[in-house]
């Protein structure tokens, strides 16, 4: 039994990503398109589209073709678009690179992805140096330039003829973002035109959009999905402004919403945390926000209240915080709540808890993992969504492919979910490895492979366990010594801190004799949460 969304479908236009996102830069010529938060140094949409054909032309002119990946590595700038959508029209694929990663973790999904080019920023090149040492690529790119190194100026300069890429937007990748989807390592998620340009048409008839006048705040890296299409890509084709920052610091991003105007903040459940209980919020005038949607992780209903009750306090009485619920698999949203008034006809308004309605042209489904049958009504099961927002598939992966994405084009997504009579929807569980914190992705297997690397481990398991204090998910490593080994839990935590990105750090370590595993094999997780 499926479910289908709520909401009337859309039609997806049949259109490239470059054609979609700039298709009203004429328009808008003169309208700041992106805007730097710090130095206010702009982008207009016509420059916008201007640089992008033009970067688009360089590329091709250096041999890059349809089809070629090029990494991005680099924190959010308002450069990082103009290279996002020249990689694109030149019908290449970015794989956006975490800019937190270590040179091995670079070098991984360099490796892994087939990258040809990896583009960065000056205070960035020496960890890709080092990363292209151990998978290297044709050319560096450094945007902001360095010695012996083309810049992005280069490329917008260059007197490269224009080109014209053919795309087939239902077949043609634009992206290849990383994700450990339900269990093991990352992967290069496959995601198409066509799954983007839908992603940002099937969000709209939730979101009320002010055409042309809409102000997003991008502090949510571009490097990962959601700020890939909902800030950055959904930001630009509702023609308003997005105005970059390059990362969380809380006073900058309230005197960002309230000098700016911000209109829409999409963020992570930690950004709400500060929203709701820090001091300095009072000091700022935020009544420009109308919305703020919470993603990526579990938010708390009560701190979701309260974010917004503050805020209402203030002079922003119709803002509402809401949430949505997606994953990179999904492009990344499947699921949101609407704006108030916006919800389907006849239901009323959206509670808290809930991560809102399936979007247009989505379908749901609702499986109890112990049978493998749809759920009873009003009962949890995992959900399991189809619509033209789900992946091609993971590269040159079929086996997981097959794993989480079935015949019938159901995603499995490994969370445990309740819909209500209305067709609201709340997670309520996690079934599948993955680890969440700050909203960042962290693969237990990953974290195994690398424990697994030092010789003074003989065995390890890595699970996430709740820390009260914060809500977060603390990522915990169950460690076997190797025989004669007297390795501390502070030298294990030194050990992955050199080799992985802060957000997956272990921060918990418990020494154990054996790792419980199945005939099989498989590290018995529920064995060690249930220690
Ligand atoms: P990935 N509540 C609970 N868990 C969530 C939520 C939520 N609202 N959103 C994401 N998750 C978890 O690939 C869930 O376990 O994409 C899911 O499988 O890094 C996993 O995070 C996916 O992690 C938005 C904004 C979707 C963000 C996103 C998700 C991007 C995270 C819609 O509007």
């Amino acid at each position: 039994m499926a479910f289908a969304s709520r909401y009337p479908d859309v039609e997806i236009p049949e259109l490239s990503v470059p054609q979609f996102v700039l298709g009203g830069a004429a328009e808008r010529a003169d309208r700041p398109a992106l805007i730097d938060g710090l130095s206010g140094e702009t982008i207009t949409h016509g420059e916008l589209a201007f640089y992008v054909e033009r970067v688009a032309a360089a590329l091709h002119a250096r041999g890059l073709r349809k089809g070629d990946v090029v990494a991005v590595f680099s924190p959010n700038t308002i450069w990082y678009p103009v290279v996002f959508h020249g990689i694109a029209a030149a019908g290449c694929v970015i794989s956006p690179v975490n800019a937190l990663y270590t040179p091995e973790e670079i070098a991984f999904q360099l490796k892994d992805s087939g990258a040809k080019v990896l583009v960065t920023v000056s205070p960035f090149l020496d960890r890709a140096l080092a990363a292209t040492e151990k998978s290297p690529v044709d050319e560096v790119i450094v945007m902001d330039g360095a010695e012996g190194h083309a810049s992005l100026r280069d490329l917008i300069t260059a007197d490269a003829p224009a080109v014209q890429v053919d795309i087939d937007p239902a077949e043609d990748l634009i992206t290849l973002p990383y994700s450990s989807g339900t269990t093991g390592l990352p992967k290069g998620v496959m995601l198409t035109h066509r799954n983007l340009v839908a992603n940002v048409t099937q969000s709209r008839p939730l979101a009320g959009v002010d055409e042309g006048n809409e102000r997003i705040i991008a502090v949510l890296p571009f490097f990962h999905i959601y700020g890939l299409t909902v800030l950055m890509n959904q930001g630009l084709q509702w023609g308003g402004a997005v105005v970059t920052l390059p990362r969380f610091d809380l006073e900058q991003f309230l005197r960002v919403v309230q000098d700016q105007k911000i209109t829409r903040a999409f963020v992570a459940p930690p950004i709400v945390l500060a929203l709701a209980k820090h001091p300095m919020v009072d000091q700022f005038d935020l009544s420009s926000l109308r919305s703020i949607t919470s993603g990526a992780a579990p938010l708390d209903e009560s701190l979701a209240q309260a974010a917004q009750d503050r805020l209402r306090k203030g002079a922003s009485e119709g803002v509402s915080v809401g949430q949505g619920y997606g994953m990179t698999e999904l492009s990344p949203v499947s699921h949101t709540t609407p704006e108030v008034g916006l919800e389907p006809a006849g239901a009323g308004p959206t509670p808290k808890g809930t991560v809102g309605y399936a979007l247009p042209n989505t379908e749901c489904r609702l499986i109890d993992p112990a049978t493998g049958e749809d759920a009873a009504p009003g009962e949890r099961g995992e959900l399991w969504v189809r619509g033209p927002q789900v992946m091609k598939g993971y590269l040159n992966n079929p086996q997981a492919t097959a794993e989480t994405l079935d015949g019938e084009g159901w995603l499995h997504t490994g969370d445990v979910a309740i819909v209500d009579d209305e067709g609201r929807y709340t997670v309520v569980d996690r079934v599948k490895e993955l680890i969440k914190y700050k909203g960042y992705q962290v693969a237990p297997a990953e974290l195994e492979a690398v424990l697994l690397n030092n010789p003074q481990i003989a065995d390890a398991a890595v699970i996430g366990v709740l820390d009260k204090e914060s809500g977060e998910e603390l990522p915990k490593a169950f460690v076997v010594r190797a025989p004669g080994s007297e390795i501390s839990e502070d030298d294990i935590k030194a050990y992955m801190a050199e080799h992985v990105a802060p957000h997956k750090k272990i921060r918990l370590v418990e020494f154990i004799d054996q790792v419980p595993k199945s005939m099989a094999g498989k590290i018995l997780r529920k064995d060690l949460k249930n220690r």
